[in-house]
């Protein structure tokens, strides 16, 4: 229905994280070698980075220094009214103490085995009226039963399960589905059936929840909205909803090297130009090795916020 879209058509302006075990290497890889490679969340792929060296160096992960409420104060002082964080990215590690498997921020790491970020997020975002939604990636690089359509219906089983844990511990106002593409790994079983089959299963978990389109292979259906990325379409389709997520500098995960950021007039055009056309405008923030939000980010947040205070009163 369209009731249920109602927040997100009114909200326009959200904030995204990029959070998870490749955020512990800060975008660098030191090869045995001696050389290094570059990358942010897709660093295991791309710097083809051997499994046991990446659960190892997962195992180190301590974001001591993550602070919900900084982040949710963060997000509110720049006029941003929903957040979504990655609950788990393509590289499979569950950012919350899943039952599923043990690869996760609870059991593979070095981080407090009392905390929860994503409870402790809901907590700062519920006091301060901000919505919180998950990114939740079908493509799973750490599965083994993923990339085997023979196998496929047991890794499909397990993220049900942890779909209905975020559902039912987290009680999130938006799923943000990625990874349901074939193109990048010819053994990406996904399909929209397999889509259409989530999505259902997911409104019978709650039927208010938001799901952007990515679920079921980018086609807009039941109210679910669509997601270009790094771009503002010129012509959106009328009544669609959608929304443009976009990076403050070059990368969505953080990488220490990466200081190309935006200006914040050019962030506040974006804004401008996403929500004149009826879009929602999603903007990453990606937190170093130890949770904190890199400051020439919160540094835009702010400015991005007196703007939209004071625009118009000059
Ligand atoms: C995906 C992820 O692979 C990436 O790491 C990040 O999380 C981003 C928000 O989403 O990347 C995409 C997804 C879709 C397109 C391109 C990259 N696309 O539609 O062209």
């Amino acid at each position: 229905t369209a009731d249920r879209t109602n927040w997100f058509r009114q909200d326009r302006f959200g904030m995204f994280i990029h959070f998870g075990a490749y955020s512990n290497l800060e975008g660098e890889y030191r090869r045995p070698d001696g050389t290094v490679c570059r990358n942010a969340e897709w660093i295991q792929r791309q710097c083809k980075i051997p499994k046991d060296a990446y659960e190892k160096q997962a195992q180190a992960f301590d974001p001591a220094d993550f602070d919900a409420k900084a982040v949710v104060r963060a997000a509110k002082d720049a006029g941003m009214k929903y957040i979504v964080i990655t609950s788990k990215h393509h590289e499979g590690y569950a950012m919350w103490p899943t039952k599923v498997n043990s690869w996760n921020l609870r059991d593979h790491s070095s981080f407090d085995k009392n905390r929860d970020i994503l409870a402790e997020l809901k907590k700062a975002a519920d006091e301060a009226g901000i919505k919180l939604g998950f990114y939740y990636s079908i493509w799973d690089w750490h599965d083994p039963d993923f990339a085997d359509p023979a196998t496929f219906p047991k890794y499909e089983k397990r993220m049900y399960a942890q779909l209905k844990e975020l559902v039912d511990n987290y009680d999130p106002a938006l799923l943000w589905f990625d990874g349901e593409w074939d193109t990048e790994d010819p053994h990406n079983p996904w399909t929209s059936k397999d889509g259409e089959r989530l999505e259902s299963y997911l409104r019978g978990l709650n039927p208010d929840l938001v799901i952007n389109n990515r679920v079921g292979k980018r086609r807009v259906v039941d109210g679910d909205y669509g997601t270009p990325e790094q771009e503002i379409p010129d012509a959106p389709v009328d009544g669609q909803l959608w929304e443009s997520c976009m990076t403050l500098n070059d990368n969505w995960g953080f990488a220490r090297y990466d200081q190309n950021w935006k200006s914040s007039t050019s962030l506040v055009r974006n804004l401008l130009a996403t929500t004149s056309r009826s879009g929602n405008y999603l903007l990453n923030v990606g937190p170093d090795a130890r949770g904190r939000v890199p400051q020439p980010s919160v540094d835009r947040l702010k400015e991005m916020g007196t703007w939209l205070r004071t625009a118009g009163q000059g």
